[in-house]
């Protein structure tokens, strides 16, 4: 046995093996995979990691086809009545003829199993128990290799893991797991290494190490994920343009550009989340995500969408030209102050006057402030929420639409606060930071406490 851990990863055809290979590696590039059967033609192996020392090797393997005339063509190699055991068989096969033709693919099956420490079988539990199957299983297990059975599929509701489960234990498999390589359980890695450990002894801290590191990295992908988010909602609550030209042409253009900022700043936290998650923003597989080609299909500023995610309109969005940006009108006196001024007056700290005099005066001499509309940084947040959502519970194998959860009125309590609820103090304290926007590293100390502040809001 070596130091480094080898499984190889086989099956009927179209199982689902390249898609757990891809979902276990995080890594939608890995192999080909497709609904036609005989997709994966060659072995191909991949390494995980703990800590940056590699723990595990999988092996993709090509489907098996034919097992009943593969078992066949075996036991013909083999006199009757003769005590030949399963290596041994197995090895007769593999230097015959037929290894080379009519059986070549399942020959580079048999020849990886030898070559490794332990086998998953994956199933598709949506299949019948088929003779098929059972001589599949008849044919692995005489290279006498441990083999774990991976329930794949199981997601579906025509899944049939009890009868699966039955029939594996009477072929004496007596350990199997469920996985679904399209929306795999939370704990299904945990689990499938820790099942894995049990039936290889010698290997199990290495698999142990696995699975913490692993547990590890997906807390911390978490955490650095919704810092992205409060990062953006930060950084546009903090957001004021200043309209210096009084004209309606020029505070329309400022609108647009507004408008333009916005856009372009949330694609980017979808971009940098989707590379976190290690999904191609240009990838068709990515376009499942309630996202199309790696961008959102709706457009943030128009009022259905706001209606859609069940955010009430105000009455900047309702405002048609400027929907989805908050103008302050100065008119004069201090009344119509932008709300942040205000408070920081109101509440008695003279001296802030100082650092919120330019704008003040700039607003008594008829110029205005653009500022992103509290309903625009809910939605914001909702949507970012939910991608964060579908990428934690979404597997490197899926291909298919996920479903989008209902955004109308329901939702849990975070949901609802977001959309109906006071905005969080984080995000309330950074209207009156414009210096946060920037993003140049101005008061970095005061932004960086609001996003610590809001990822405690958030995660409570
Ligand atoms: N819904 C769902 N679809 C899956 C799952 N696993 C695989 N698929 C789909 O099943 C099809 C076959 O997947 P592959 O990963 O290519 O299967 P394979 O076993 O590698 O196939 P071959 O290489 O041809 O033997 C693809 O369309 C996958 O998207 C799963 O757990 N759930
Ligand atoms: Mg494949």
């Amino acid at each position: 046995m070596s130091a480094l851990l080898r499984v190889a990863v086989v099956g009927h055809t179209n199982t689902g093996k390249t898609s757990l290979l891809r979902t276990l590696a995080r890594d939608v590039g890995f192999g080909e995979v497709s609904d036609a059967p005989g997709t994966t033609r060659h072995v191909e192996g991949l390494r995980l990691f703990a800590d940056g020392a590699p723990v595990l090797e999988l092996f993709d393997t090509p489907g098996m086809e034919d097992a009943i005339a593969l078992l066949e063509c075996i036991d013909g190699l083999v006199a009757p009545g003769a005590r030949v055991d399963g290596p041994e068989r197995i090895a007769r096969f593999l230097a015959s003829p037929a290894a080379g033709t009519r059986f070549e693919q399942e020959a580079k099956v048999l020849r990886q199993l030898l070559a490794s420490d332990a086998a998953l079988y994956v199933v598709d539990a949506r299949d019948p128990v088929l003779p098929k199957h059972r001589d599949e299983l008849a044919v692995l297990a005489g290279c006498a290799r441990p083999l774990l059975p991976v329930l794949n599929f199981v997601a579906a509701p025509e899944a049939r893991v009890a009868d699966w489960r039955a029939a594996l234990a009477r072929l004496n498999l007596h350990a199997a797991v469920s996985f679904d390589t399209v929306a795999p359980p939370l704990d299904g890695e945990a689990e499938l290494f820790g099942t894995l450990a049990t039936l290889l002894h010698a290997h199990r801290p290495a698999l142990e190490r696995l699975v913490a590191a692993r547990a590890g990295e997906a807390d911390a992908r978490r955490l650095a994920a919704q810092r992205l988010v409060a990062e953006l909602l930060v950084e546009l609550a903090a957001r004021r343009d200043l309209v210096a030209d009084a004209s309606d042409g020029a505070l329309e253009a400022a609108v647009d550009r507004l408008r333009s900022h916005v856009r372009a700043r949330e694609q980017a936290c979808v971009d940098a989340l989707l590379r976190l998650y290690r999904f191609r923003a240009d990838d068709a597989r990515a376009a499942e995500l309630p996202l199309s080609a790696g961008r959102w299909e709706d457009d943030l500023f128009h009022p259905e969408t706001l209606r859609q995610m069940g955010v009430r309109l105000s009455t900047g969005v309702a405002a048609g030209a400027a929907a989805g940006v908050g103008i302050d009108l100065m008119t004069g006196g201090l009344t119509l102050g932008a709300a942040a001024a205000l408070g920081a007056l109101a509440g008695g700290l003279w001296q802030t006057f100082g650092h919120y005099g330019e704008r003040i005066a700039a607003r008594l001499r008829g110029q205005r402030e653009l500022t992103v509309d509290d309903a625009i940084l809910r939605l914001v947040a909702l949507r970012q929420r939910r991608l964060l959502a579908a990428l934690e519970g979404r597997g490197h194998a899926a291909l298919a639409p996920i479903e989008v959860a209902d955004a109308g009125a329901g939702g849990d309590a975070a949901t609802r606060r977001w959309r109906e609820g006071a905005l969080p103090h984080a995000l309330q304290k950074a209207r009156a930071h414009p210096e946060w926007a920037a993003g140049d590293g101005a008061d970095e100390v005061g932004r960086d406490e609001a996003v610590a502040q809001l990822l405690a809001e958030l995660g409570a």
